[in-house]
């Protein structure tokens, strides 16, 4: 049941956009929607937005899917169909139906617009827009409990960026008391905060609508046939010179003065460097936080193990995150993720690594900044990782130089 006095609970409804192609994670997106990689070994992305609003108390959730989306409905139904509808909680992924123009989704504004019904239908008095591809804990309680006390129309959640970084965000322009007054999506060269030189304020991306402002303003757009397919690019900019009231609300921990950790996982690298965030020996974001659990599909498989020949220490993983069913039988693991139900064989080496479920790695094998997707073989002696020339060949590469084997794929000796 909902806690007594938690009517924003009730009256809210949370959308996450889960409907983007995600190009630049290719191939880890060649079967799956970018929500639906696998991250950290045993999570999905989505499982980080999905796990705050669990633990914000917001429990009436849509997820709105579009591009090769299986793979993600058959985890949300695996993962996360904890919801009771007798009292008044669901989850639903709604693909596009074609409601408005007989279109597809065109953008994350027009994904909302499509499905406006959904909100009257439930009476939400406010919106909240989640994106399905970013790693962070937010206690969204206090973002839509700001937007009630300050009256606001729109609240964006921001955050500070170094400027050369910042041309992949929304730049916001505030005033002294967070009135937003200015916003820009991506410009090639992006404003600097005014009293934070190398900083620029960017939008996160993570919105609390008034629901019937967003239903006026994007009725009011396509009356005036004025471009409201995405919020960053249409209607943010639109609201602002409309002069409604927009807001920003950092993301801060109120406590340590600091910024939390926060990720939008754009690209392979980005990608892997946000994994790889997960084995430092003191990680920003901490996965073992039990004010803040974090929750996935568990599988039925008996405990990691790791197995030595008598007088041989072998068998060894170092700085690393091991899932169930996994057994590293002789071998060296360093500085590595592996997925569940992995088989690592004697003399092997897999060293800043990322593997998904059901590797195998053959005797001999020798693995290094990888990141190797479900259901592949590695054959014994196999290298990858250390002839750049050979990798480029047969898989892709990034720009730091990551290789990335696709899900299923069968490797040659
Ligand atoms: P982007 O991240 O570039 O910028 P976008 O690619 O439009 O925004 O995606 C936002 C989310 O919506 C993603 O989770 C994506 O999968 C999903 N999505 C995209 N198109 C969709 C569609 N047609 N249907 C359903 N879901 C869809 C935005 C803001 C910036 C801000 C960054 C922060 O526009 O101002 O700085 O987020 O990450
Ligand atoms: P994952 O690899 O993300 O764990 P699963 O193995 O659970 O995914 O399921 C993948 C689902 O995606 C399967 O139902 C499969 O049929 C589907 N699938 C595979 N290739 C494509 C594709 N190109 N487009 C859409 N769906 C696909």
């Amino acid at each position: 049941m909902f806690s007594p006095g938690s009517s924003i609970l009730r009256e809210t409804i949370t959308v996450i956009l889960a409907g983007g192609q995600g190009e630049r994670l290719y191939p880890l997106t060649a079967v799956r929607s970018k929500p639906a990689v696998p991250f950290g070994g045993k999570y999905r992305i989505i499982d980080f937005a999905l796990s705050n609003c669990l633990n914000s108390g917001l429990r009436r959730i849509y997820v709105l899917t579009q591009y090769k989306s299986d793979s993600l409905n058959m985890h949300l139904f695996e993962a996360w169909s904890i919801f009771n509808p007798e009292l008044g909680e669901f989850i639903y992924s709604v693909p596009p139906q074609r409601k408005m123009n007989n279109d597809w989704y065109l953008g994350t504004a027009n994904a909302i617009y499509q499905n406006l019904n959904l909100f009257s239908d439930k009476k939400a008095k406010w919106v909240l827009i989640l994106s399905g591809d970013h790693i962070y804990k937010m206690d969204y309680l206090k973002f839509i409990d700001n937007h009630i006390k300050h009256d606001a129309d729109l609240s964006m959640a921001c955050i500070e960026v170094p400027k050369d970084q910042a041309s992949r965000f929304g730049i916001v322009g505030i005033d002294e008391n967070y009135n937003v007054q200015s916003f820009i999506e991506k410009p090639p060269v992006p404003p600097e905060i005014p009293d934070k030189k190398g900083y620029s304020f960017v939008n996160m991306g993570i919105y609390v609508f008034k629901a019937s402002v967003l239903k006026d303003v994007l009725l009011e757009m396509e009356s005036k046939k004025i471009k409201a397919l995405d919020f960053g690019q249409d209607v943010i900019p639109y609201m602002v010179k409309s002069n409604l009231k927009v807001i920003a609300f950092r993301f801060i921990d109120e406590n340590k003065k600091v910024q939390p950790y926060w990720r939008d996982i754009g690209t392979l690298d980005s990608y892997y460097a946000a994994n790889m965030d997960l084995i430092s020996v003191t990680p920003e974001f901490n996965l073992y936080d039990s004010e803040w659990p974090l929750r996935t599909y568990q599988y039925q498989y008996p405990p990691a193990k790791t197995v030595s020949h008598e007088g041989e220490r072998v068998g060894r993983t170092l700085n690393s995150l091991v899932c169930d069913g996994t057994i590293v039988s002789g071998g060296l693991v360093e500085r590595s993720i592996l997925g569940a139900n992995v088989r690592i064989n004697s003399y092997s080496y897999i060293t800043d690594s990322i593997l998904f479920h059901n590797v195998w790695v053959g005797r001999h094998a020798r693995i290094r900044r990888a990141i190797i997707d479900k259901n592949v073989f590695i054959p014994e002696g196999y290298e990858i990782g250390f002839d750049p020339e050979e990798d480029k060949k047969k898989f892709t590469v990034t720009e730091t130089g990551i290789v990335v084997i696709p899900k299923n794929m069968v490797l040659k000796d």
